[in-house]
């Protein structure tokens, strides 16, 4: 694009002014780049989750075929005594990322800890987990992310990757500063290893500060508000209109990259940006169990109910 403007300003007057002006704020407005569009915008609603606890849900079943591999996003913010009491797990992973407060996490192997705010868990469900997420502190907030499994991996070994504030690589420059929590982003890389591909990250924008974030080809990919100032979030598009906490901003598929700019004059920008392979099979889920068929849907229940298929311990364990 630049190389373009040049060769149209050295051609002098063969254009008009307002044709070579209108390359140029197209070309300035996006930095040379070309940022996938929004193609639909989601305010996370309030819900009821768990015992007790109310979760804003971002991403639910309706944006599933758009956001192939993602499920859900829930921000959470949970006080004692409610929480996310023993509850199974099967067919995907779900991925804790702590903004505040803590989470302890209790398993029917007998996994168990507490992560903190900036700390994420990266929980492989697989063939089966039963477990607990409890609040530890007066006010706990986080996002909780849910990626699917495809068919072959659906059924394997539970896993978990934790990682605490200080594992999760991060970089600053020109008032852009990046959490790294899966992908690559900034010339840096998380250790954390995604079964399905996935990017996962964490962008503070300061006043006047703008990012252009690339992403494969063929990945579907999203964006969560998680603070912005008056007018602050501005998404693939310079004159677009601004976009406030706790919306889901859905992205178009191509090859290009998102463009983001905070146009707030003094409040930063906190967004997540999550982008990944889609699977391309079909999804049946029922709550917490998420397969490919009714029939499998309906042989989990019944592993779940008799302690079988990895679910062997559902019939003695209980969280302390
Ligand atoms: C769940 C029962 C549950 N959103 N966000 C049924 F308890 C849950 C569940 C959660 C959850 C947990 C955390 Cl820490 C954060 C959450 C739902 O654990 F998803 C279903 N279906
Ligand atoms: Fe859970």
């Amino acid at each position: 694009m630049r190389a373009a403007i040049n060769k149209a300003n050295s051609l002098g007057g063969f254009f008009s002014l307002k044709f070579i002006k209108s390359i140029k704020s197209m070309s300035s407005s996006s930095q040379e780049f070309v940022s996938r569009p929004v193609i639909k915008k989601v305010f996370a609603k309030h819900q009821k989750e768990g015992d007790g606890a109310v979760v804003r849900r971002g991403i639910s079943r309706s944006e599933q075929k758009l956001l192939d591999p993602f499920l859900m996003l829930d921000e959470f913010s949970v006080s004692p005594p409610a929480g996310f009491p023993d509850h199974p797990h099967r067919g995907f992973e779900t991925v804790t990322y702590v903004l505040e407060g803590g989470i302890t996490h209790q398993d029917f192997k007998g996994h168990k800890g507490t992560i903190y705010a900036g700390d994420v868990q990266w929980m492989t469900a697989g063939r089966g987990i039963i477990h607990s997420e409890m609040p530890e502190e007066e006010i706990n907030k986080g996002l909780q992310l849910w990626i699917n499994l495809s068919s072959n991996e659906k059924m394997i070994e539970p896993n978990y990757q934790e990682l605490s504030n200080s594992d999760i690589p991060r970089a600053e420059e020109n008032g852009v500063e990046v959490k790294v929590i899966a992908g690559e982003s900034m010339g840096i890389q998380s250790p954390v290893y995604t079964r399905t591909p996935t990017m996962f990250l964490d962008f503070t924008l300061q006043p006047g500060a703008q990012i252009h974030q690339n992403i494969p080809e063929s990945w579907n990919a999203f964006a969560y508000v998680l603070e912005s100032g008056e007018g602050g979030g501005v998404f693939s598009s310079s004159n677009s209109s601004p976009v406030s906490a706790h919306n889901v901003i859905v992205f178009g598929p191509g090859n290009d990259g998102v463009s983001v700019w905070n146009k707030s004059s003094s409040k930063k920008l906190r967004f997540v940006l999550i982008a990944g392979e889609p699977i391309g099979e079909p999804v049946v889920q029922y709550g917490p169990f998420v397969m490919n068929t009714q029939a499998e849907i309906d042989m989990t229940i019944e592993d779940y109910h008799y302690g079988k298929n990895g679910f062997e311990m559902a019939k003695y364990w209980r969280s302390q």
